[in-house]
């Protein structure tokens, strides 16, 4: 572990006491505090007003009840959670996540990473999640909807266009977002486009929401290349998992001239040298609700439930599925098998000991906060078009997260400059994502 600035471990200690047993929350703040050294040096303003104190506690934690009635007839219970984090650059703005291991530690991570990424895209965004425990895998739509209702029953209370914008997340897609919207609209009786982001393109989405964090988290891989006077034609690229980050982030690097030979879900992953066949795969993951078992059998293909996806060696790698995936050994692997670019689609999903070695073996590494922030970026493109009742084209809309990523990509970099720490994704996205919500609470007083 890198040492903190001694300003920082009274702060750190303080997190970790005040939210016991919440591991993934701890890993994300420290990962943010290692990397603020040299602004606490330069900025004692912002240590002297505790605007790390203000920041790790969140505005407001909402966790609540959400009975709903199963297919059989039997009452479930689940836990809701909405972590309305950060206010101070615009509405809580942050995906829903219903996955069974989801608990206070994941959405408060989450939450935190938000603020940062959210401030990182230069929009007006706030930070905050939420989700449930709720697990949708074989669970019918009628099932779904039943929850998604109850869920919005609640959630409904504290959201709004000005005040908390959700979105989705792991196991929150078109689907449950329009059982959400259609009950929020059901028990306000307005049709208020701008409470939530995802939406259908017939009733109030953007194009190219659905594709954006995996086609964004590709746009920042090319700028990445682009250093060094290459691009994607030819080179080899494994991605993880075979959800909305996954498949799209596959989609475009093969738009782009890769060979995506390798994805995975929680069953195993597939191997698939010619390159991944995308629209089979939208067909079984988002139509059927299939497995990559099915992928493999349709192709003839190998099914591997033994190790990683990360034992395949690429040249690139895309972990797109979820928190800290990628651990030492696997990162050992990938560096073994020449990888020399890794972008993080997913929301941490590579341990510290994983980016370590990643340094040290001189990988170029994004984190989450800059690779993957093409998801909340058309989620604000779709706020700016309910905004003034207007819908854009696919290519505008594309061309807009385009360039807003290379924008994203190049202020890591001029802001790991400025604070010499050159080259360094992750020292440059926590610092020019920190410095303008703090700049933004010195202006405020304390609030
Ligand atoms: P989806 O629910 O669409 O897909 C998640 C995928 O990851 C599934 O294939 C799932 O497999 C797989 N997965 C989950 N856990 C594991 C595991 N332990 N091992 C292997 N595979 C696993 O979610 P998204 O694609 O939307 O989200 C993926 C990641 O990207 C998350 O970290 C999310 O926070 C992040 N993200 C999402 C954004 C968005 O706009 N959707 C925006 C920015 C970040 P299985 O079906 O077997 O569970
Ligand atoms: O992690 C994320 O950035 C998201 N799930 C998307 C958030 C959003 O509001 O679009």
């Amino acid at each position: 572990m890198t040492a903190l600035h001694p300003r920082l471990v009274s702060v750190y200690d303080e997190v970790t006491q005040r939210n016991p047993g919440e591991s993934e929350f701890h890993q994300a703040v420290r990962e943010v505090f290692e990397t603020l050294s040299p602004v606490v040096v330069k900025h004692p303003e912002y240590a002297d007003a505790q605007v790390l104190q203000r920041l790790c506690e969140p505005e407001r934690q909402i966790i609540f009840r959400v009975p709903w009635v199963d297919d059989a007839g039997r009452v479930q219970v689940n836990r809701g959670f909405r972590v309305e984090f950060s206010s101070v650059l615009g509405p809580y703005k942050g995906g829903l996540r219903f996955h069974p291991n989801v608990y206070a530690g994941t959405v408060k991570f989450l939450g935190f990473e938000q603020i940062f990424k959210n401030s990182l895209t230069g929009m007006p965004l706030g930070g905050g999640k939420g989700g449930s425990d709720f697990d949708p895998k074989g669970r019918s739509d009628g099932e779904v909807m039943r929850f998604c209702q109850s869920f919005m029953t609640e959630l409904h209370r504290h959201i709004g266009e000005y005040t908390d914008v959700p979105a989705g997340d792991t196991g929150v897609g078109a689907r449950e977002l329009g059982f959400l919207f259609g009950q929020y609209k059901r028990l306000t009786n307005r049709y208020e486009s701008g409470v939530l982001t995802g939406k259908g393109l017939t009733w109030g989405g953007s194009q190219v929401r659905t594709e954006a964090t995996g086609f964004g988290a590709v746009y920042f891989v090319q700028s990445m290349l682009a250093l060094s006077q290459r691009d994607l034609e030819g080179q080899r690229v494994v991605v993880s998992g075979s959800g909305n980050v996954a498949i799209h982030a596959a989609q475009k690097a093969q738009e782009l001239g890769a060979v995506v030979v390798a994805c995975s879900d929680s069953g195993g992953y597939v191997v698939d040298e010619a390159g991944l066949d995308i629209d089979l795969l939208k067909d079984i993951k988002n139509v059927r609700r299939g497995r990559m078992s099915d992928y493999a059998r349709e192709r003839g293909l190998d099914h591997i439930s033994a190790g990683s996806v990360w034992d395949v060696h690429c040249d690139v790698a895309i972990p797109c599925a979820t928190q800290n995936e990628l651990g030492e050994r696997e990162a050992r692997a990938l560096v073994a098998g020449g990888v020399s670019v890794v972008a993080e689609g997913a929301n941490m999903p590579c341990t510290p000991d994983a980016v370590r070695v990643f340094r040290d073996a001189g990988v170029a590494f994004a984190p989450g906060k800059a690779a993957n922030a093409g998801g909340v970026v058309t989620s604000s493109l779709e706020m700016q078009q309910n905004a003034s009742r207007d819908s854009w084209t696919f290519a505008h809309t594309d061309e807009r997260l385009r360039s807003t990523m290379t924008e994203i990509h190049d202020r890591c970099l001029s802001t790991a400059d400025d604070y010499d720490v050159p080259g360094d994704y992750v020292a440059g996205a926590n610092i020019a994502g920190f410095t303008r919500v703090a700049d933004a609470m010195l202006a405020f007083g304390v609030i």
